[in-house]
């Protein structure tokens, strides 16, 4: 039996973060997480570039960007869209979530995907580094774990 299993050991991988700028506050608690995690897991500062976006709306065609750009190992997507605070959630956050998929796919490079949609600001601080967590952790360790298992995949070993 063969058995692939990422783990959790950053040192030896290079991350590229998209934010999205609209609901900073939010959005800025869930970089701090990521950043937190991935160094506390190994990663080297060098190899963690930041690109902001002004809204989850243009998220993907950066992650795209950076995805194709042959320099990350993983893409990590942070965000909060909120549907009490917008008439155009479902336009905003679908064609978002089902184009980072996308571009996962097309570009062989795991793009995860931290953006919260949620309906109200409480419920996206509460996953934001208060009671529910943090969403910017949680993914920035997803990232890790698929970029080592897709290292290992490809490494046939
Ligand atoms: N962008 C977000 O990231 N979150 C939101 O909650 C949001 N709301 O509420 O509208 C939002 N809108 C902006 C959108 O992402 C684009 O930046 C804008 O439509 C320009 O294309």
């Amino acid at each position: 039996m063969k058995t692939y299993e990422g783990t959790l050991i950053a040192s030896d991988l290079r991350f590229a973060i998209v934010l999205s700028r609209f609901n900073n506050l939010i959005g800025d608690r869930l970089l701090e997480g990521a950043l937190d995690a991935l160094r506390r897991h190994g990663a080297n500062e060098d190899d963690i570039s930041i690109a902001y976006v002004p809204g989850a709306y243009e998220i993907p065609i950066v992650a795209q960007e950076m995805a194709a750009s042959d320099e990350y190992d993983a893409v990590i997507c942070l965000g909060a869209v909120i549907r009490g605070a917008t008439a155009h959630f479902d336009y905003v956050a679908g064609p978002m979530a089902s184009s980072l998929a996308s571009i996962a796919l097309s570009t062989k490079v795991p793009v995860l995907f931290g953006v919260l949609t949620t309906d109200t600001i409480e419920q996206a601080l509460e996953r934001a580094g208060t009671k529910a967590g943090n969403k910017g952790v949680d993914v920035a360790v997803a990232a890790i774990e698929m970029g080592n298992v897709l290292r290992q995949l490809r490494d046939g070993k």
